[in-house]
């Protein structure tokens, strides 16, 4: 089977799956230019952390609005979009046994990309772009900041195409039996996401353009948020999809889990297709053009059934890590499972971290300040990065990175250098994220607002500024937002060394992180799952860990609700 051309395939020694050469190279492309975007990104974040804390403040006026407009357009959109087209080839191809369709169309699609985000990166450096990455109207910047990202939404949208064109001769060509893998499921349901999302992209972006060009009247204020909304948020569930799919991928690779159930966790990601669209409301919580009914309907019922979504991933993977770790033998109380699970294998520990941060603190957060009423206490301070960065960073970028501890052997051919610092890179990472979203999130409820050079008003006549509270929690971005840099250079350097300079292991098939023992357990426990299920497929721990999740979101939305009270004041 296949329907490979027999010059442009290899057999990976380690998995046995068929990798598609052309795949193999855009994947590596697209990969690379990622963890440099990811750099330029991660400079301009230790500048940022360093401007917000009040104590160092190191950026004028000028430019913390230059490098935050950098950082937001070089991270969100940058190091993710390239990460996730690397991701979609890889699902299309070799998980599904099959070449990629058109390996010109890729070309196409990795060029425009490629000069859309240089564009897009030249023209802010040189102070021409100096509008953040919303761009709100009648902001303006000069033309070809929108041509540059006009230009990466296309190039997306081609590689989107070409995945479904490659999904589309797989199924023709047979190359697979049964239906497709879950983790191909997922990145198809990120496509679908991303081709709606990037149609609200030129709606949006091209009037836009050409005002900027002089040619057609500023786009209504109102109107350009309800659209790029329907980009901005709508992108952020194809990250959440990508970063599903690759937990899927991962658990499945460091520990052999599983899905307890296939069906459930593929109507979990159509849940996402239907329903995430309408939470975009959620960023448009105090615009004064919307009705209040609109408001309500859309974030307060609809968006909860995407909540759901990923409220049975965050349920089914853990389970299905447990189950197989109970079938390994690690059965003892409720926890034993989790403490014998590789933690020194660093595509584990990227997964479990992510989960970690993205449900409790991302999930909860997000739920609690995209609520109609709760938002207008939230709404443009601190804890809306606070929230955000334990999403795309703590959520989604983590995993990107724990995935990339497997691309770079497995699709790159080489061992990493200094693989005990790859091992604790992921725990230096997620700590100093979830210090960092911790400190923005209290500092936002003290009131410090998000996109604001200097909360202290330095030099003004009357009293401004914070009080110690905030400073506290200022600080403690400060320096989590160091530790998180200093993890994600510790990233970038141990990938780009190895990915250049690395040891090849093309002859002998990956070294595997984690020992000879464990990869035994791995294969011995392999479809035992079924036998286990019979007498006790329980998953007690987890239900534990959920039931924390749950009532630590019942504390966090109630306290919420009285301190919206308490700034509310009803006789
Ligand atoms: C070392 C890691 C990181 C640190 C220390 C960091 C720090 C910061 C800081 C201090 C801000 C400014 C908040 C404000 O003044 O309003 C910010 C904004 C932002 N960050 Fe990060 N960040 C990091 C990684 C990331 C990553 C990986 C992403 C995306 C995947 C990201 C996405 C954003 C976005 C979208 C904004 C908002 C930009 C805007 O308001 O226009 N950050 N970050
Ligand atoms: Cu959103």
């Amino acid at each position: 089977m296949g329907n490979f051309d027999p010059q442009r395939v290899r057999t990976c020694k380690t998995t046995g799956l068929n990798v598609c050469l052309d795949a193999q190279f855009f994947i590596k492309a697209n990969a690379v230019f990622a963890v440099v975007f990811l750099l330029v990104g991660a400079i301009a974040a230790i500048l940022l952390a360093l401007t917000r804390w009040p104590a160092v403040h190191l950026l004028n006026d000028v430019w913390y609005y230059r490098i935050l407009t950098l950082h937001g357009l070089n991270m969100l959109i940058f190091w993710i979009l390239f990460m996730e087209v690397a991701i979609l080839y890889f699902a299309c191809t070799s998980l599904l046994n099959s070449r990629l369709a058109a390996p010109k169309v890729a070309w196409a699609s990795f060029l425009m990309m490629l000069i859309g985000a240089i564009m897009v990166d030249v023209i802010i450096l040189m102070g021409k772009g100096d509008v953040l990455m919303t761009s709100y109207v009648p902001l303006r910047g000069h033309p070809l900041f929108y041509l540059g990202i006009i230009l990466v939404a296309v190039g997306t949208l081609t590689a989107v195409i070409l995945f479904f064109a490659t999904i589309y001769i797989a199924r023709r060509d047979k190359t697979y039996e049964g239906s497709m893998p879950l983790v191909t499921f997922g990145a198809l349901a990120a496509a679908i996401i991303a081709t709606v999302t990037l149609l609200h992209g030129a709606v949006v972006m091209i009037p836009t353009f050409t005002w900027s060009l002089g040619l057609t009247p500023t786009p209504d204020a109102g109107w350009y948020r309800l659209i790029w909304w329907g980009l901005g948020h709508m992108s952020q569930q194809v990250n959440v999809c990508a970063m599903v799919a690759v937990w899927y991928f991962l658990a499945t690779l460091t520990t052999g889990a599983k899905p307890v159930n296939e069906t459930v966790s593929r109507v979990a990601f159509v849940l996402y297709i239907l329903f995430i669209n309408l939470a975009s409301a959620h960023h448009l919580l105090v615009d004064p053009g919307l009705g209040a009914s609109w408001k309500i309907w859309n974030t307060s019922y609809a968006m909860y059934l995407a909540v759901l979504a990923s409220l049975i991933h965050g349920f089914t993977i853990p389970a299905s890590i447990e189950v197989i770790q109970r079938v390994k033998g690690f059965t003892r109380g409720i926890f034993n499972w989790l403490t014998s699970a590789p933690w020194s294998d660093p595509g584990f520990s990227s997964v479990v971290l992510s989960m970690i941060i993205f449900g409790f603190i991302g999930g909860i957060t997000g739920v609690t300040i995209g609520t109609e009423q709760i938002n207008i206490i939230a709404h443009n301070t601190l804890r809306v990065p606070g929230h955000f960065h334990a999403t795309v960073v703590g959520g989604t970028t983590l995993a990107f990175m724990g995935l990339a501890y497997y691309v770079v052997p497995l699709i790159f051919q080489r061992e990493f250098f200094m693989k005990w610092l790859a091992r604790i890179q992921p725990y230096i990472f997620a700590g100093g994220i979830t210090l960092m979203s911790i400190g923005m999130s209290f500092a936002g409820s003290n009131g410090v607002p998000r996109r604001h050079w200097d909360v202290e008003f330095t030099g003004a006549g009357i009293g401004a500024g914070f009080d110690a509270g905030a400073h506290f929690m200022l600080g403690l971005m400060g320096i989590g937002g160091t530790i998180a840099f200093i993890g994600m250079l510790i990233f970038i350097l141990l990938t780009v060394a190895t990915v250049f300079f690395g040891r090849s292991n093309a002859e002998t098939g990956m070294v595997s992180w984690q020992s000879a023992d464990r990869m035994k357990m791995i294969s011995d426990a392999a479809g035992k799952e079924a036998e286990f299920e019979v007498e006790k497929h329980k998953t007690p721990g987890t239900l534990v860990l959920v039931s924390v999740l749950l009532v630590s979101f019942v504390v966090y939305y109630f306290a919420n609700w009285k301190a919206l009270a308490e700034v509310w004041w009803v006789r």
